[in-house]
């Protein structure tokens, strides 16, 4: 019998769900778009068993997967668990094994060595497999429409680090997926990769440089000619894990870096750049004009995370972990060390950007991301992960500056977005923005589809489940064109 914590992390809004299934042929509002075919995969950390911790936290769960497949005005519905090396261990012996958030010494024994991966943060598709990542683990690959586990790659033997990042960039122009790790030499350690995989899957680079100090390095940037990554210090160290502290902490201490590295150069050219202290987590996009690099990214004065609390106990600051997107410059041929700029681009708060992804690594035109307006009214329970009210969706027009925004109601809260083009050859921004929204009073969840540039109108179409999913982290739209047959 399964008997979890009677704790916020678990209770309310953040209620195991656990349900692996299919529904054929959602009942829909509106009309779905008949010309889209194509998959829209997103992944909710999910606890398989009780946690070996009460206070075990959101990102340790095990990686539920959502698919939202489109076939011609209709769409089809499956959800099954990311099968880690870790849920087949824990599945075997029907129970926990693996304790506290990246702490291996709070494991059962029987598990020492093995890949504590949870797949629960990200998924997208590749070289026509379902990669789906945890940033403390090598990929998980899985078929994209049957979201069968095939296992973990190191890419025929050529992945040489530990890690792959759950914020990978496909580059429009070649079709590489760009991707980096961290802690690639063993946990906590300041080593790091940048790799590339070609269309095909193949490993073509793999590029090791260090990081200024041992961080979570959470995503990243990829423009033309650089990967740029933003080092924010939420810091870890065995100290932390023997004394059964969560693994991160933020400490104010240490500045953010900006590391520029040419994609296609050597590591000796990394190039780092130096700002006071602030946090940041996702990236919206980057591109650079020469030698000045663009990196577009919600910002906020002080740590959003409660759960990996201030090193010297500083209470969380819930007004100044308010993030708002702004636009960094660095520029590669200056002599010194600090930013060029640092703009603020919106007032809105909020976090979770998304781009039209085919403008990658390029300038990019629109932007989209959660919100939480505060101004509006909430009427459903407690128990969210961050604490966060995203109830709204906002599009930044960066050509006319327009800024627009649409307001989910006061019982739901919007999952993460993405952008669905009109057409393959359609004008950057022509197209739907598609997320995922529960609401918490009724507990029913409904894939909503808005045209991308006009939010204001609200929803063209609504696919309806008959269940609310579990929170959840990232996702990504794949064209029928890049699934298998
Ligand atoms: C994040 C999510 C994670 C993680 C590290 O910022 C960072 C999000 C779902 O897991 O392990
Ligand atoms: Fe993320």
């Amino acid at each position: 019998m399964s008997h979890y914590p009677k704790t916020p992390g678990f209770s309310g809004t953040l209620r195991p769900l656990r349900f692996e299934g299919d529904i054929h042929d959602l009942e829909i509002e509106g009309e779905v778009p008949p010309q889209l075919f194509g998959t829209f995969h997103r992944v909710h950390p999910d606890a398989q068993f009780p946690p070996l911790f009460e206070s075990d936290q959101f990102f340790n769960g095990d990686g539920l997967i959502s698919l939202f497949r489109f076939r011609g005005g209709k769409i089809d519905f499956r959800q099954r668990y990311a099968q880690t090396d870790k849920w087949k261990l824990e599945r075997r012996a029907e129970r926990a094994l693996f304790g506290a958030y990246r702490n291996p010494l709070t494991d059962d024994p029987c598990v020492a060595g093995k890949i504590r991966g949870t797949a629960n943060t990200n998924v997208i598709v590749h070289a026509g497999q379902l990669f789906a990542l945890k940033e403390d683990s090598p990929a998980l690959l899985m078929d994209p429409l049957s979201l069968e586990t095939k296992g973990y790659t190191d890419f025929g033997g050529k992945m040489r680090g530990q890690t792959f990042c759950a914020h990978p960039k496909i580059d429009p122009v070649s079709g590489n997926m760009c991707a980096f790790g961290y802690a690639s030499k063993g946990l906590l350690t300041r080593d790091c990769t940048y790799m590339e995989l070609s269309p095909h899957g193949d490993l073509l680079q793999e590029t090791w440089f260090e990081a200024p100090y041992y961080c979570m390095m959470h995503d990243f940037g990829v423009t033309e000619d650089y990967a740029v990554f933003h080092i924010v210090p939420i810091v870890g160290s065995w100290d932390r894990l023997k004394a059964g502290l969560p693994h991160f902490g933020f400490d104010t201490s240490l500045p953010v870096y900006l590391g520029v590295l040419p994609r296609r150069g050597e590591a000796r050219a990394m190039r780092w750049f130096k700002s006071p202290t602030l946090f940041a987590s996702h990236v919206m996009n980057a591109f650079n004009d020469g030698t000045k690099v663009h990196f577009d990214i919600p910002v906020a004065k002080n740590n959003m995370f409660p759960f990996f609390p201030d090193v010297r106990g500083t209470p969380f600051n819930p007004v100044e972990a308010m993030s708002f997107l702004t636009r960094w410059t660095v520029d590669v041929a200056s002599p010194g060390d600090s930013f060029e700029k640092s703009e603020r681009l919106t007032d809105l708060f909020g976090e979770f950007p998304r781009i039209d992804d085919r403008y990658a690594t390029q300038a990019h035109h629109h932007g989209w991301l959660l919100v939480s307006d505060l101004q509006k009214p909430f009427e459903g329970p407690g128990g969210r992960a961050s604490g966060l009210v995203m109830n709204s969706l906002a599009h930044v027009d960066y050509v006319s500056g327009k800024q627009t925004t649409w307001w989910a109601g006061p019982q739901t809260l919007v999952q993460e977005s993405c952008f669905v083009p009109r057409t393959p050859n359609a004008a950057e921004g022509d197209g739907y923005l598609i997320a995922v929204a529960d609401n918490v009073v009724t507990n029913y969840s409904e894939l909503l589809m808005f045209d991308a540039r006009r939010l204001g109108e609200g929803p063209c179409a609504r696919a309806k489940l008959p269940l609310r999913l579990r929170p959840g982290l990232h996702g990504n739209w794949a064209d029928a064109s890049r699934l298998p047959a």
